[in-house]
């Protein structure tokens, strides 16, 4: 017999603060909603120009498309709310409409604060909390994390779903990754990063590098490094060991395949940092610049909690302060290159680990099942 009982809606809503991980993250979460919760998801975007970055299909000009079953909606000021979902998920803290928040009492729809990953003992303590409000909603904290009680980390059970849409980007698949001994390195973090320092050191490397950096604000600081102008995306720039793959920005499909095809992964913020892990290779990475050094708190947490039993984390660690805290030595960069082995032994445990917990939307839906 059918099961009549009809499944909630979903609303996620996402503001882009800067950047590409909040839309990145709020896409997949929407995409795996659907697509493994059967869930009728509504995708709120404030800034549908730079959401195209991540969702090549949108139509900028279309207030509401479905892409992938998932309604794309157009967010501003004059948006008319006019319904509510049961499930509402606003995206880091990103500051629901008033309006909406009236429907939303009117439905009792369950609201759900999704909040940044981060590795800090903390995350537990506050996971999940419930934060009543006066119109007689509660506001529910939830925190991504890598524990069983913290609410989990995106992972499509099955990605080729998860990107079905992408089916017709083949980048990667055009991109001869497999030929030949190079080592090779994917490239992406934020600008302040010390570029030159990292480009120097593999440059000295001995052996030949092949890095792959998708086009993204660093490409300037690289043409600097080459001493040009500008990058050219399809072409290769070489010095020394270094062989520098100018790639154009990748579907997140793209991105993912890259990663698990390079022997090292340079990653940042939020959503790259968890694909680097499920690639499963030895990545380095960039956490998002915050005041008074929370990102450094941020990253020392993560490092101490991903390499906790690894015997070599102290060159794991050297590489990580360098790169987000100073320049990157040539010393420090050939000894990471010459724990690599174990390196990429220990994080594909790791990654294999942390893989046999429940996902981040499994757990947010048994969640939401479970609040009143
Ligand atoms: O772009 P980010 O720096 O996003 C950041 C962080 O999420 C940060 O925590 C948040 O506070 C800030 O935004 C506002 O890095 P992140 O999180 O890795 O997101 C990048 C997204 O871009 C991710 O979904 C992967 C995707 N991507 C591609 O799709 N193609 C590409 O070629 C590349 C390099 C990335």
């Amino acid at each position: 017999m059918k099961n009549l009982v009809s499944k909630p809606s979903w609303d996620i809503f996402c503001k882009i603060v800067d950047n590409f991980g909040d839309i990145g993250v709020c896409w997949r979460l929407a995409k795996q909603l659907n697509i493994e919760h059967g869930l009728t998801v509504r995708l709120w975007i404030d800034d549908l120009s730079a959401a195209q970055k991540i969702i090549p299909q949108l139509n900028v000009n279309l207030n509401r498309q479905i892409i992938d079953k998932i309604s794309l909606l157009s967010w501003h000021a004059e948006t008319n709310f006019t319904d509510a979902a049961d499930v509402v998920i606003e995206a880091f803290a990103c500051d629901l409409p008033a309006k909406y928040v009236s429907l939303m009492a009117q439905k009792k729809s369950k609201w759900i604060n999704l909040e940044y990953l981060s590795a800090e003992t903390w995350v537990e303590d506050f996971h999940a909390k419930p934060s009543p409000q006066a119109n007689g909603l509660t506001r529910y904290f939830y925190f991504p994390g890598f524990s069983e009680n913290t609410g989990g980390l995106i992972r499509e059970k099955n990605q080729k779903l998860a990107h079905r849409s992408n089916k017709q980007h083949s980048f990667c698949k055009n991109l001869d990754l497999t030929t030949h001994n190079h080592l090779k390195v994917s490239l992406f973090c934020y600008p302040h990063a010390p570029l030159e320092s990292l480009l120097s050191a593999m440059a000295e490397s001995n052996q030949p590098i092949d890095c792959y950096v998708p086009a993204s604000s660093i490409l300037p600081k690289i043409a600097d490094f080459f001493g040009l102008n500008t990058l050219n995306v399809g072409e290769i720039y070489s010095i020394k060991s270094l062989n520098l793959h100018v790639l154009p920005f990748l579907t997140q499909t793209d991105y993912d395949a890259l990663l698990a095809a390079c022997d090292v992964n340079f990653v940042r913020g939020e959503d790259s940092w968890v694909r680097a892990i499920w690639a499963a290779k030895p990545f380095i990475w960039q956490p998002y610049f915050q005041e008074e050094n929370t990102h450094i708190e941020k990253l020392n947490a993560f490092l101490h909690m991903f390499y906790v039993d690894f015997e070599a984390k102290k060159t794991v660690f050297q590489v990580h302060s360098d790169w987000v805290e100073a320049q990157l030595s040539p010393a420090a960069w050939q000894d990471y290159l010459s724990q690599l082995p174990y390196i990429a032994e220990y994080t594909s445990q790791q990654s294999q680990k942390l893989t046999k917990q429940a996902d981040l939307a499994t757990r947010l839906v048994d969640f939401c099942n479970k609040v009143a």
